[in-house]
């Protein structure tokens, strides 16, 4: 009998073949509290799980005995208490390579649309507003040569800083846990604390993970330390920054914009302040919303629970200590 395996959101056919090649697979729309409580009977048999989004903490792992897998399709797994996994011996499985040039690619078209206005000009456009050429009120400002901030120089800040030396001629600046030689050498990235990135950066891209330490790591104190003509850009997780506080920064002009894929309550709320701001792009956690890096995270996923069920993990463990039990 394959190993019972809940797969909580859907995966291309090939994939989903793949999967069912090895596991017996039941399919069920997300981690909802509903849901868990609708198939207790086949979470009590689980030994894998496979999927995005939905809590998997202490009380979720009571309700899965046999569990003994999970695999993510993302590279952030915030929504999971590894400690609860590590202590019940269960593997966490992420997807942390394939999507990084994708994610890169929309921090930098975030720092592009805001810095140029790109989302408000062209509704003007569309509102029939262009009716002789651009003034002052439709101006931006320069992106090329200015200095980009990172904060959190993982693999999707390196490939972020990649862009920005080579394609946009900027000097750049990080802050992060420890230093990063190859962004120093490859694209002389310069190592500094979190007060001097907030006062010296142009843009401030944000590609942390969520963390005790990390949750709202930006908040009123550091937005006031940044520049007036600065844009904050948000691609790692909402809660990094307090976006009351960065709403107010934004509405009385302590920065000048922000460009963000992330919130603290996703979907956003159509409520939100922050959509009533003309300075705010707003995108729907998008950063490796791209059909190609979607097909190689589910692949990736897939591949990490087949591994993981069947002793072969190689790569791609969030907890890699417990293969050593
Ligand atoms: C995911 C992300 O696509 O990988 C992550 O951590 O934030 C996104 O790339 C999202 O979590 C949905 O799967």
């Amino acid at each position: 009998m394959n190993p019972a395996v809940v797969l909580y959101k859907s995966i291309p056919d090939d994939l989903r073949q793949r999967l069912d090649e090895h596991f017996t697979v039941t399919e069920i729309n997300g981690l909802t509290p509903e849901n868990l409580t609708r198939y207790a009977d086949v979470f009590r048999q689980a030994e894998g799980l496979l999927g995005s989004g939905g809590k998997v903490d202490a009380e979720f792992l009571a309700q899965a005995p046999k569990l003994r897998a999970a695999s993510t399709i993302s590279v952030g797994y915030d929504t999971f208490d590894v400690d609860a996994m590590n202590q019940r011996g269960v593997l966490l499985m992420h997807t942390p390579t394939v999507l990084t040039e994708t994610v890169a690619d929309t921090l930098m078209a975030l720092v592009l649309a805001s810095a140029r206005r790109v989302v408000e000009v062209a509704e003007r456009v569309k509102a029939g507003e262009w009716k002789s050429g651009v003034g002052p009120d439709w101006f931006g400002i320069d992106v090329h040569h200015k200095k980009m901030g990172i904060l959190g120089m993982g693999r999707i800040g390196l490939a972020l800083a990649q862009r920005a030396h080579f394609g946009f001629g900027m000097p750049i600046l990080y802050n992060a846990r420890k230093h990063h030689p190859q962004a120093e050498e490859r694209f002389n990235a310069q190592y500094c604390d979190l007060d001097t990135l907030l006062k010296e950066s142009d843009f401030l891209c944000i590609i942390l993970p969520l963390t005790e330490q990390t949750h709202h790591l930006i908040g009123r104190e550091q937005l006031a330390k940044m520049k007036q003509s600065a844009i904050l850009i948000n691609a790692g997780r909402g809660a990094v920054v307090d976006e009351q506080a960065l709403i107010r920064a934004l509405q009385d002009g302590t920065i000048h914009a922000a460009g963000l894929d992330v919130f603290e309550q996703e979907p956003l709320p159509v409520s939100s302040p922050l959509l009533k701001l003309p300075n705010v792009v707003a995108v729907p956690h998008i950063g490796s919303a791209t059909h190609e890096t979607r097909y190689g995270m589910a692949k990736d996923a897939v591949d990490n629970l087949i591994a993981a069920l069947s002793g072969k993990v190689e790569k791609n463990c969030v907890n890699p200590q417990l293969l050593d039990r």
